[in-house]
């Protein structure tokens, strides 16, 4: 063979790493660990496009450098494969889920096979398989039989708690629990009946079922999460949503919030993505204040950051949703109070909280007494308090607050300044820095003193205490829906149990149509005779999709163990993901549910380490370039009419321009067309712009021939053409189905070769970057491997390395290339590396080397990035075994450092020529030079040099 046959090569190792099991991973190594993981993909319909790899193609290169490395690398890929497509497909088509699943799995697996991924396939895990969903109820079953303890700070078996309360009922218990818990003896305990005694319990399990308010959209039959509904309306389909309560399966992930934060400062991983769990989990330290109110018994209890401006509270705000509000409310504001909470209610959280323009309330018509300066106060209704944080009440402090200025303002409330500083009539003061003022005992502190010594008098008091919040909510866990994971629970009497052990995995029933019962109940509700023990009902709805996501790294490690989620060995040996890569939209979801389980894990033993992702890299999105045509507007009716690009605007400007407008060149109109800047105003006037399949274009000209066929309605279109040539315009855009834009690994592969789609998805940019897939750039790397194949061959194709040993030349352009790639690969720079292998071969070119020494080691290290090539040559070279194994080179100083040095000569002071020396060249030897040197003794004016001073490595200076 003498021509890099990239289709054959790529063939026949794919062939042989799959029938030699080259990257099978045992647990059982003498070897350093490595686990490099990638965000496993949903798979659908559509199959995989050119942006899907990215990731992919920079863990694989890390787990074959590390493998070069010495070190016993994990490198799994499986499928996140329950999910709603394949279900809305099913509800169309009657198809079940699974059989769609099954068939775009095998693409996908076929699509990342052409790429020459270092996985190990045997690992392979599906969400949606029984035997992987077993062990996802099973911790699910864990988690209901858990509680969570304050003062060990884990969870601990629900059975301990069981006999806490049996001693001493809950006074002394310090668990997470729901707001609402009641306190209650012993006593009392044994009084209730096991049924009260359950719904106790499940205000303390990590995970259980409670009336949540959600958003259920009835057209869908589901509830959606925050983020799947946009103006009121579901983002899918556009179908009305409400807000309802509904009894739903939940996750006190609440209970985790501390440790969730806290963990954030032991893991490496994007600054942003840290921040936005930060806020997601958003700790807020302060107090919480009891204000009494006059004629009742209760007191509202205020939640306040900012305790030090107690002096300055004017008015107390409930949420239209406290549970005082009935009771408070005189008869005289009955009526305006019942209207205004009505309202407010059907307004999601979400807008109360960015509406900061209207300013809405009701006075109650009661007064609260300031527990600390016992002033008295109103109390209002106001929808800017929200129900569900802190404990739904403030104290309103509108010198200092704006939500509470704006309000003051606007229902003309007394404001009071407390702290220095500011311009208190123009809008709330809000720095931190003065000291207070009108404020009694706290007068002359500063903000945080004042923090401290207003808690200390509050504890003395007996009105209140230091209290930390959490903005973050427990997540709820049950979806409506077929394709999910079943939960493992039954229903007696109202109460859930949950099945035996044993009795894993609840397998999804058969059902005759993938959609709610009559009566609304979810999908599961149609299964015939689908019972616990034939008389007790199931749970309905099925997990959402994050569940079967947040432990699979674990799996992974020993997917086909049937007694366990994965052998404890084998969990202590791999113990967590080195490198995790992944898209930036998993920020909140996905990583917060995920280090929630395995917190949770740790703390039941199961697993070895508190954080699951050590590091992690966003991949930026590879953007779609879009091309399209413009049609002659005029044409519609007729026969349709295409204008190459410049045609059309130049087209358009003389039809405007006839109209009296304003000229605009064809040049700027082509350059802020292709910068996507142009309005498209004048174009868009005579010409519809439509979308092109970018397959059909090369270089940003279009196939005419194709185009005819890909459009029959084109069929006899007519083309007005710029040089022979119909030219595009081109846009960057989402990479989608709709926009044509979608470029498929597999025509790479084809045309030319996985290894130089690998090396040109790196050679795009920085891998964090968004960048947009431009295939124009494509030859470029394609010739690079070609010129790499040819160091090993003479002129006739054939294989023809010497076995000589190398020059001092050939040996700093390798050592140089082997430290800056590690270097590069160790700070996952792979664009870098890759113009480093280029910059390599040329100057390997220039030197004509074609020495073993010298090509044998650049292959090793190429080999991550073009393994295919790269394993060929190898075999070439006369190696038996597999390239993925060898060792990687050591560069070695001694080759780095420059052999010569470029003087610049001067003579008296006046700098003539430059000589070059070696280093280690003696020193009469370079007298002798210069003096010879008819560049240099053309000045000496026919004398002999009085003396020649020479500073190594610097100047020669001849004094003549
Ligand atoms: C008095 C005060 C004075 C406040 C001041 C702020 C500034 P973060 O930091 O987000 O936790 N607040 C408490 N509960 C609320 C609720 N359910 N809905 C809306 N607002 C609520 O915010 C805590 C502050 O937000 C609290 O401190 C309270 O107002 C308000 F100069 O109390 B502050």
């Amino acid at each position: 063979m003498s021509e890099y046959n990239f289709i054959q090569i790529e063939k026949k190792w794919q062939r042989f790493w799959e029938e030699n099991h080259t990257f099978k991973a045992t647990a059982k190594s003498e070897k350093p660990k490595y686990y490099a993981l990638d965000m496993f993909p949903y798979p659908s319909g559509a199959g995989l496009h050119v942006g899907h790899p990215l990731g992919y193609i920079a863990s694989d290169i890390v787990s074959r450098y590390k493998r070069l490395k010495g070190f016993n690398v994990l490198h799994p890929m499986g499928f996140d494969a329950f999910g709603l497509p394949a279900e809305q497909y099913a509800i169309q088509t009657g198809q079940h889920p699974a059989i769609t699943t099954e068939q775009n799995i095998k693409r996908y697996v076929e699509q990342l096979k052409n790429l020459g991924f270092s996985f190990d396939w045997e690992r392979e895990v599906r969400t949606s398989e029984p035997s992987y969903y077993k062990w996802t109820q099973w911790i699910f079953m864990q988690l209901f039989n858990s509680y969570y303890n304050y003062n060990t700070d884990k969870a601990a078996p629900i059975q301990e708690l069981v006999e806490a309360f049996e001693q001493d009922g809950n006074v002394n218990v310090n668990a997470a629990c729901d707001e609402d818990t009641p306190d209650f003896s012993a006593a009392e305990w044994k009084r209730m009946s096991e049924q009260q005694q359950a719904e106790v319990l499940l205000k303390y399990r990590l995970t259980y079922v409670a009336e949540a308010v959600v958003n259920w959209c009835p057209a869908m039959g589901t509830v959606l999460a925050n983020d799947e509904v946009v103006g009121g309306v579901s983002e899918r389909g556009g179908y009305p949503v409400e807000r309802k309560k509904m009894r739903q399966w939940m996750m006190r992930i609440t209970a985790y919030a501390e440790r969730l934060l806290q963990g954030l400062e032991q893991i490496d991983w994007p600054e942003p993505v840290k921040e936005m769990q930060r806020n997601w989990i958003g700790k807020s330290v302060g107090a919480e204040l009891d204000f009494s109110v006059e004629g009742i018994s209760d007191m509202i209890k205020v939640f306040t950051t900012r305790i030090d401006t107690i002096f300055g509270a004017s008015f107390v705000v409930l949420a239209p949703e406290h549970e005082l509000v009935e009771q408070i409310t005189t008869d005289e504001q009955r009526g305006q109070v019942q209207d205004y909470v009505t309202v407010a209610k059907n307004r999601s959280e979400r807008e109360r909280m960015t509406d900061v323009k209207t300013v809405s309330g009701v006075f109650t018509g009661a007064y609260a007494i300031n527990p600390i300066s016992n002033e008295r106060v109103p109390i209002w209704i106001a929808d800017y308090v929200l129900a569900g944080y802190g404990t739904g009440a403030v104290m309103a402090v509108p010198g200092h607050d704006s939500r509470d200025y704006a309000f003051a303002k606007h229902f003309n409330l007394p404001i009071k300044q407390v702290v220095e500083g500011g311009n208190i009539d123009e809008e709330a003061y809000a720095g931190k820095e003065g000291k207070i003022i009108n404020s009694g005992f706290l007068n002359g502190l500063e903000v945080k003193e004042a923090i401290k010594a207003g808690i200390a008098r509050a504890e003395e008091l007996g009105v209140g205490k230091g209290r930390t919040q959490y903005r973050m909510r427990d997540a709820v866990f049950s979806r409506q829906r077929y394709w999910g994971e079943p939960v493992p629970v039954y229903f007696k009497d109202g109460v859930p149990h949950l099945i035996k052990e044993e009795e894993l995995p609840l397998e999804l029933p058969k059902i005759d149509a993938y959609l709610p019962t009559e009566t609304g109940e979810p999908p599961l509700g149609r299964a015939v005779d689908w019972k616990y023990e034939n008389q007790y009902e199931y749970e309905l709805s099925t997990m959402p999709g994050w569940a079967g996501s947040s432990w699979y790294w674990y799996r992974y490690m020993d997917p086909q163990n049937d007694a366990a989620f994965a052998d404890k060995d084998v969990v202590e040996y791999w113990r967590n993901v080195d490198l995790y890569i992944g898209g930036s939209e998993h920020a909140t979801g996905h990583l917060l549910y995920s280090r929630f389980w395995n917190k949770f894990m740790f703390d039941l033993d199961l697993v070895v380490e508190q954080e699951p992702f050590k590091k992690l890299i966003n991949q930026g999105m590879i953007q779609g370039r879009s091309n399209f045509v413009y049609r002659y507007k005029k044409s519609d009716k007729l026969k349709p009419i295409y204008y190459s690009l410049n045609k059309a605007i130049e087209q358009a400007r003389s039809e405007h321009y006839a109209l009296g407008a304003v000229a605009i060149t064809n040049e700027d109109a082509s350059n802020l067309i292709t910068e996507g800047k142009f309005s498209f105003d004048i174009l868009e006037e005579y010409f519809s712009k439509l979308h092109v399949d970018v397959n059909i274009v090369e270089n940003d000209v279009l196939d005419l021939e194709a185009f005819k066929n890909w459009r029959p309605e084109n069929a006899d279109a007519e083309f007005i053409l710029e040089d022979g040539k119909y030219i595009v315009g081109v846009e960057i855009e989402k990479m989608s189905k709709s926009k044509y834009n979608v470029v498929n690994p597999d025509d790479i592969v084809d045309r030319q070769g996985a290894d130089t789609l690998r090396m040109y998805e790196m050679f795009l940019g920085p891998l964090e970057q968004f960048k947009p897939w431009n295939t124009n750039g494509m030859d470029g790397v394609h010739k690079f491997l070609k010129k790499f194949w040819r160091l090993f061959h003479d002129n006739d194709g054939n294989f023809a390395v010497s076995e000589d040993a190398p020059t001092a030349e050939e040996l700093k352009t390798l050592h140089k290339t082997i430290k800056k790639v590690e270097e590069d690969v160790e700070r996952f720079s792979f664009n870098t590396s890759v113009s480093t292998f280029m910059i390599c071969v040329n100057e390997l070119t220039q030197l004509k080397t074609n020495k073993r020494a010298i090509l044998e080691p650049l292959t090793v290290i190429l080999s991550p990035y073009a393994p295919h090539i790269t394993e060929e040559l190898w075999e070439k070279l006369g190696h038996k075994d597999s390239i993925s194994y060898a060792k990687f080179p050591q560069w070695k100083e001694e080759y780095l450092v420059e052999s010569t040095f470029e003087y610049p000569v001067s003579v008296n002071g006046k700098t003539r020529a430059k000589m070059a020396f070696a280093l280690d060249t003696p020193r009469e030897d370079i007298e002798k030079a210069v003096v010879n040197d008819e560049q240099v003794n053309k000045f000496f004016d026919g004398k002999a040099p009085k003396k020649i001073i020479i500073v190594p490595n610097k100047i020669i200076n001849v004094v003549v």
